[in-house]
């Protein structure tokens, strides 16, 4: 005679119970085995393991579980082993959320980045004379904007395109910088020119096809002033995380991450803005998070949508690049808005309500 089907259910309540029990110890394992890899550097995912273990299974298993049964059961339990190790991992990193709950304020000589307030960097792509610079920053400063951006090394994609006026360039940022009372970023491209930033910006710029030239993040990290880190025109989230990782393990907490639009088929514009990266990097890290919208859309005319968007979606800056005559500058000639052009846009970003000054 079968038993009651309320005590076969007690009996199953039991084995959950036991098996809840056993999973969550397995779990605890599974948990140690994730730090000593993560001491080591090995990958997490060991699928030569996770074969031995199924072989085995399926030669001790004595049903009436069919083999097909126990392995996929088994290969959830791993699954679901795995997710954990890669979450705990996640919550180690040193720019991640769950490391630090409240957001990073970076102060840019007196303007604080990441608080609660917006900033906007503006200025031309690159740096190319006195004149030009002093110019932009003129307009900057009548319109109440705080950092300028100007680029001294630039990484041209042609070799025979202006390559910027390197350490002189600098020097130029710096002397307009103090005669306008700006703040200054400026692009790095080599570990041996961090010192020289130092010395004569206030934010080192890492370039998107920087982002993942490590031993320039290292240099970086050493660094003593902040770090604007451009997301790579191919970089997924996790690579960015990642590369924002290496600065700030090597020292430099003051780390900016930039979203600057990312390679796709789109021809109408000269990347593709990628907004959802604005709250994902929000949520994942503690990081201030900024939207270029020249060098994401490679256009003028539509980067006020883009700026609100981008604001609209949880960024604390925007970066624009401006130009005294876009058309004869010598980088990004189609993307750099003349003064007039940002003072409109400028506007129009004050009056949408979605950028709060500090
Ligand atoms: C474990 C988890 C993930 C790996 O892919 C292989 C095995 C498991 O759940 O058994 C544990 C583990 O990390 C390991 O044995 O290396
Ligand atoms: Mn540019």
């Amino acid at each position: 005679m079968s038993q009651p089907l309320e005590e076969l259910r007690e009996q199953l309540d039991g084995i959950n119970h036991e098996l809840l029990k056993l999973l969550n110890k397995r779990a605890e394992i599974v948990r140690s085995i994730g730090e000593i890899k993560d001491k080591q550097g090995v990958p997490k995912f060991d699928p030569v393991r996770e074969r031995a273990m199924l072989e085995e299974l399926t030669r001790q298993n004595p049903g009436p579980f069919k083999d097909a049964e126990v392995k996929h059961i088994f290969k959830e339990i791993f699954k679901a082993s795995l997710n954990l190790q890669e979450e705990d991992h996640k919550q180690q990193l040193l720019v991640s959320r769950k490391k630090q709950p409240e957001n990073t304020v970076i102060d840019v000589l007196g303007t604080p980045v990441g608080g609660g307030s917006q900033v906007m960097i503006a200025g031309p792509c690159s740096v190319e004379s006195y004149e030009q610079l002093r110019t932009v920053a003129s307009a900057l400063k009548d319109a109440g904007v705080k950092v300028m951006r100007g680029g001294a090394f630039k990484p041209r994609t042609s070799p025979y395109d202006f390559q910027g006026l390197g350490i002189e360039g600098l020097k130029m940022l710096k002397e307009v910088a103090a005669e306008f009372g700006l703040a200054t970023i400026s692009e790095i491209v080599h570990p041996a020119h961090i010192e020289l930033a130092e010395q004569y910006i206030d934010v080192i710029q890492i370039g998107a096809r920087n982002m993942q030239n490590f031993e320039l993040l290292k240099a970086a990290g050493e660094a003593n002033i902040p770090v604007l880190l451009k997301r790579g025109i191919a970089a997924t989230l996790e690579e960015f995380v990642h590369a924002a990782e290496y600065i700030a393990v090597n020292g430099n907490s003051r780390v900016m991450l930039i979203e600057r639009g990312i390679r796709t088929y789109e021809k109408w514009t000269r990347n593709t803005l990628d907004i959802s990266a604005v709250p994902l990097l929000k949520q994942e890290t503690h990081l201030p998070v900024l939207v270029d919208v020249s060098h994401s859309t490679g256009r003028k005319d539509i980067l006020l949508p883009c700026a609100k968007a981008a604001l609209a979606a949880g960024a604390d800056g925007i970066m624009v690049e401006v130009h005294p005559e876009p058309q004869v500058a010598l980088s990004d000639a189609a993307q750099q808005l003349n003064i007039p052009q940002f003072q409109e846009l400028w506007e129009g970003i004050r009056l949408s309500g979605l950028f709060k000054e500090a």
